[in-house]
């Protein structure tokens, strides 16, 4: 995006592996070249019709491009220019307008959209293990995060992370399970069950010398939708097949024998009863956060927070393919008193947009994948920028919040 006086705004799409059915749809190619998978005719849309419908507008009105790009769209699901194309555009027009400003992203938001400038860091959610679709089902559950929720600032949750993954690991590789390393950087592991993988973290985090529970904290997606339909869930690692009530009982059980502090997207998109269930059993205890049952969309969050089915919500911007859509789904959250993660998809790349909006906005908890790989290490590394200008700026270290209470009396704690 060039504005008239020189500014440039530059963003890029990223795709995700394990997809809500309910997502703005992502537009390919199809045919031989790439698998199906180029982009061609989304990039011929930014650079014709987009181009065309944006021209002379004012970049300062995200509002009012955003609902062109959706009505020249046409469709509910933004399958004819494609939601690649709508969230890169919507996403450079706000990169052009902060530029325009010669502010960082972050600090242009802030006054924008009524927060008061960089108040909060968001706490970082970190994949220290991959499966489900992102690891070939190697095992059935898809991350296996920890969360430094005793840190008391940005840089001193990534410490206390990175010390965690190094020790996953060592620990892993000790005992010959280590394969490689998942799509979003997470280890790769040869485990007999799913349940291994949280024996794992606890191990982990004590290793790097922190209390598990206290200092960090396991957060899990169970990306249930790529296991699972119509209320049948298949454990391929547990060579189990379980309906919604047992997979529920499942994970109460984990909740209750491990220190675990969120869970997104416990059953399918489709098993909202289960969700129902789930949030009541330990929704006063954990996080439970819908993903692709939500799929960053405002009516949806507010549906769900009729019923009581999650607590919060995963806020990923392709999902909803503009931008103004994408803080309507937060608002919602925040109204409904519901918890947000801003996230990143499997399929990243270098744009490190999210960091700003999840500074910018005050969203509380940032989920970008593990500590590996530079389209990861690079969101990382602008939320550690962001936090050094702010506290430049106080001159004192700006805190972490994400609203998460630690959790204690594990037979460890
Ligand atoms: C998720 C994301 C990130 P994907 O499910 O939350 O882990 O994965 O981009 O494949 O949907
Ligand atoms: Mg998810």
């Amino acid at each position: 995006m060039t504005l008239r006086f020189g500014a440039i705004g530059r963003a890029i799409a990223p795709a995700g592996a394990s997809t809500g059915t309910g997502e703005a749809v992502e537009r390919r190619d199809g045919g031989e070249a790439f698998g199906g998978l180029d982009v061609k005719g989304a990039v011929a849309a930014v650079n014709s019709e987009i181009h065309l419908a944006l021209k002379g507008k004012d970049v300062r009105d995200q509002e009012e491009i955003d609902n062109v790009l959706r009505e020249l769209d046409g469709m509910t699901d933004k399958s004819r220019l494609g939601g690649n194309a709508l969230i890169a555009t919507s996403m450079a027009v706000l990169n052009a307008a902060a530029a325009a400003e010669k502010i960082p992203l972050w600090q242009y938001l802030g006054p924008l959209m009524g927060h008061s400038d960089g108040t909060v860091l968001p706490l970082p959610e970190i994949q220290i293990l991959g499966g489900g679709a992102h690891a070939a089902g190697r095992v059935d559950i898809q991350d296996f995060m920890v969360i430094a929720v005793g840190a008391s600032s940005f840089a001193e949750a990534l410490d206390w992370t990175a010390e965690v993954y190094r020790a996953a690991g060592t620990l892993l590789s000790e005992s010959g399970r280590l394969e490689g390393v998942a799509d979003e950087g997470g280890f790769w592991p040869a485990f007999d069950s799913n349940e291994e993988g949280l024996d794992v973290l606890v191990s982990a985090i004590e290793k790097s010398g922190r209390t598990p529970g206290q200092d960090v904290a396991i957060s899990l997606d169970i990306a249930a939708s790529e296991f699972g339909a119509e209320r049948r869930y298949k454990l391929s690692r547990d060579k189990q097949e379980m309906d919604s009530d047992a997979l529920c009982g499942m994970l109460v059980d984990w909740v209750e024998r491990y220190p675990i502090v969120s869970v997104e997207d416990p059953l399918g998109e489709d098993d909202p009863d289960g969700l129902v269930r789930f949030t009541w059993a330990v929704g006063k205890r954990v996080q439970v956060v819908g993903d692709d049952f939500l799929v960053t969309n405002a009516d949806r969050v507010d549906a769900a927070a009729k019923v009581s089915a999650c607590n919060a919500v995963l806020i990923k911007p392709n999902q909803a393919g503009t931008l103004s859509e994408t803080k309507a789904a937060f608002d919602a959250a925040e109204k409904a008193g519901y918890g947000a993660i801003i996230s990143a998809r499997s399929g990243e790349t270098e744009d490190v947009t999210i960091v700003h909006l999840g500074v910018g906005w005050g969203v509380k908890q940032l989920k970008v994948g593990s500590f590996a790989r530079s389209e990861r290490m690079g969101k990382w590394n602008e939320g550690l920028r962001i936090a050094e200008t702010l506290n430049q700026t106080s001159g004192g270290t700006q805190p972490v919040d994400g609203n998460l209470p630690p959790r204690s009396s594990f037979p460890w704690s």
